[in-house]
Formats: structure tokens, C-alpha cells, sequence
């Protein structure tokens, strides 16, 4: 048996020039072959190097191979400890091939860890999102303070007959609190019919005439009116309103049911009172004033030194207004209340100009 010609010669060396091999000899040409295959593994800069390094010294045309090929030709005691000196090799090479790989590995893994890394720290800008209107937001925390009290939310269309609007309210055509209104009227059927409501009361009178009372209801929405737009005032804002209708319904529930709302929705320390005041659709009316959110009721120039600022109105429903609806007033009676979204958003948040709720401006309606 001969060394195959073509693998790796040099390594593998050849008989001796009289033409015996020995153990000697083998194990020196074995020890000249270990070491720089060794230095070889060592140095390995990735794991295709380490394979094609390992392929020649270990493969089944590697340099150990060659050599292996050698003990043929030695006698059987020599080709023992040739045999033992080239398994020992072998089985280093192996094992510095196996530690190789092993670091090898690992400085993948951590490279590829590091790659994958996630940063929870990191923020990024993100999209940006939107939000609801300072009004919608505020008209959504008055419906759950309502609600939250046994009010149900009614809603109602925003273009409305007269009848709805004005008569039904104790408003007969020609009264002359129609122009306290300053009414958009449309064109549409016969002159003045159709308007844009002016107050959501025709939401109250709808509910009215669709269903019996008991009625405890609140009815938001939008309402016009022709104003010329400045820091008080725009052409269309929202407004809330509420019906109580029941038996034995006095002026002490109107006066409780004020009183609750306000600490409900503005908190300790902030209450409510009334003052006479007049309205066509209520009687007794009165307007109702809470706590100085500003000041908490010591004065301040917002309240005029009063400790206490107008929100709204409210009364007990009048008598013609159950007539128009088919309300029995002798079997019921009722209150009634109403205030601007836009003036408690205005106060609460200290809105110089209340044209800012309808520009869009956005560096005002993101503040909210
Ligand atoms: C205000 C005053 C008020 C009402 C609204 C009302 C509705 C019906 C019957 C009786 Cl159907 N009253 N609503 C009553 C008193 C005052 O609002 O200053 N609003 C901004």
C-alpha cells in the first residue's frame, strides 16, 4: 500500500531513500503535519475557513490520510506506535477543530444578538394622532355626569319647523322674545317655517309629544344664530339641555338637581345658586350661577368681585308648553334647564375668545 499520489506529498513525505519506512519517521512527519494545522485552526477567521482547514488535514484526502496510508508499508511493531502517534493527532486536531468551532459559534450568536437587540428605551416619534374637539370632549364628560345621574341622552334634527322651535315653547308667532333668537331662517316652504334651531328645546318638545312621562333627559347638540362672530359670541356653538317630567316635580328638585350637577361635574368646593330670571317656556325661571372657577368664590375680575359666575338658565316648564305636547298639568309637572358647551369650555379652560373653538387652528385644538 502506497500514499496516494495526489494528497498532500509534502506532508506525507515518503519512504526513507533506502527504501524503509519507520515508526520514526511517521511520527516526525506526523508532528510536522499537527502543528501548523493546529496554528491553522487556531486562526480560523469563520466557520467555512475552519471547515475547508479541517477538510485538509482530517478529510478522506487529507494530510492524516496520506499519512495513515504509510503505516502499510511499516512492520507490524511500527505501525502500532505509528498507528497510536497518528490517532493521538488525530484526536487533537479534533478537538481544536470542536474548541474552533465552539468560539466561533459563540462570537456569531453574540454578533447576532447584538443585531436583534431590541431598545425598549428607544421612543420614536410615532404618528401623530388626533383627538376630539375641546367641545366634543366636553360635551362627552357632561352626557356621563348626566347619565351617571339617571339621565338618558336624546338628540334631535338641527333644522326645525317654527312650531318646534318657537310656538310649542310658548313663542306664538309675533312674540316678542322670538328676537332675543336672532333666527337663520332657510328657504324653504312658506316664509320663515323652516329655521335652524335655535335652542335643542325642540329636542325636549319632540321627546314630549313621542312618549309618556316619566322623562328624565338631557339633549345636547348644535344650535344658530345669526351673531355676529366676536370673543363672546359665534353663529353656531353647543348647548345642552335638560327635561325632568314626572309627578310631583317641585322647584326643590330643579334647585337639588343643579346643585348635584354642579358638584358632580366640577368638583368639591364648587356649588350652585339661583337668581329670578325670565323665560317664555318656564315659570317660576331663574338663572343659575356656580362657584367662581377662577377665584373659588373670594372675587376676582373674571366674576366681577362676585364669587360667582352665570352658567345657564332653568325653570319649572310651563303650563302652554304641556298644552302644546298633550301633557295633563295637573297630572305632571316638570323642570327644565340649559347651558352653552362652548361658555363652560371657555370658562373652564380660560378662553379669552371663543372663536378659537370654531377656527381649527391647530395649535389650539391639540392643546386639548
Ligand atoms: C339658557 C336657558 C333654558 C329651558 C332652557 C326648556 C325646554 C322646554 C320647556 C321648558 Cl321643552 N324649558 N328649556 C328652560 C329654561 C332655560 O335655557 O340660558 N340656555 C343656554
Amino acid at each position: 500500500m502506497h500514499a496516494d499520489p495526489d494528497a498532500a506529498e509534502s506532508v506525507a513525505g515518503s519512504a526513507d531513500p533506502d527504501g524503509a519506512d519507520s515508526a520514526a519517521a511517521v511520527a516526525a512527519a506526523v508532528a510536522a503535519a499537527v502543528e501548523p494545522v493546529l496554528a491553522a485552526v487556531a486562526g480560523a477567521a469563520d466557520p467555512e475557513a475552519l471547515r475547508t482547514t479541517a477538510a485538509a488535514a482530517l478529510g478522506r484526502k487529507g494530510a492524516l490520510s496520506a499519512l495513515n496510508h504509510r503505516l502499510g508499508g511499516l512492520s507490524p511493531e511500527d505501525r502500532r506506535g505509528a498507528g497510536a502517534v497518528l490517532n493521538e493527532a488525530r484526536d487533537r486536531l479534533q478537538a481544536a477543530v470542536a474548541a474552533r468551532r465552539a468560539e466561533l459559534d459563540a462570537v456569531a450568536r453574540a454578533a447576532r444578538l447584538e443585531a436583534d437587540r431590541l431598545d425598549l428605551t428607544e421612543t420614536l416619534p410615532g404618528p401623530v394622532r388626533g383627538s376630539l374637539h375641546l367641545v366634543t370632549q366636553t360635551r362627552d364628560a357632561l352626557e356621563d355626569t348626566f347619565v351617571g345621574m339617571g339621565f338618558v341622552v336624546a338628540e334631535g334634527p338641527e333644522v326645525e319647523s317654527d312650531w318646534h322651535n318657537f310656538a310649542a315653547l310658548n313663542m306664538p308667532p309675533a312674540h316678542p322674545a322670538r328676537s332675543n333668537f336672532d333666527t337663520l331662517y332657510l328657504d324653504w316652504g312658506p316664509p320663515e317655517s323652516a329655521l335652524l334651531r335655535t335652542h335643542t328645546s325642540p329636542v325636549q318638545v319632540r321627546l314630549m309629544r313621542d312618549q309618556p312621562p316619566p322623562i328624565y333627559a338631557v339633549m345636547p347638540g348644535r344650535v344658530y344664530r345669526k351673531d355676529t362672530p366676536d370673543a363672546r359670541h359665534t353663529p353656531s356653538f353647543s348647548q345642552i339641555e335638560g327635561l325632568v317630567v314626572d309627578r310631583g316635580i317641585t322647584f326643590g328638585d330643579l334647585a337639588g338637581t343643579i346643585d348635584t350637577f354642579t358638584r358632580a361635574y366640577f368638583g368639591p368646593g364648587i356649588t350652585s345658586r339661583l337668581r329670578p330670571a325670565y323665560f317664555p317656556f318656564t315659570e317660576p325661571s331663574a338663572e343659575f350661577e356656580i362657584t367662581c372657577t377662577i377665584c373659588g368664590g373670594a372675587g376676582c375680575r373674571t366674576c366681577s368681585q362676585t364669587g360667582w359666575i352665570e352658567l345657564g338658565g332653568c325653570g319649572m316648564v310651563h303650563p302652554n308648553v304641556f298644552a302644546a305636547v298633550g301633557i295633563d298639568p295637573e297630572e305632571w309637572t316638570g323642570f327644565a334647564f340649559g347651558f352653552g358647551i362652548d361658555r363652560l369650555a371657555q370658562m373652564r379652560h380660560a378662553i379669552a375668545d371663543m372663536r378659537v373653538l370654531a377656527d381649527n387652528d391647530l395649535r389650539f385644538t391639540t392643546q386639548f
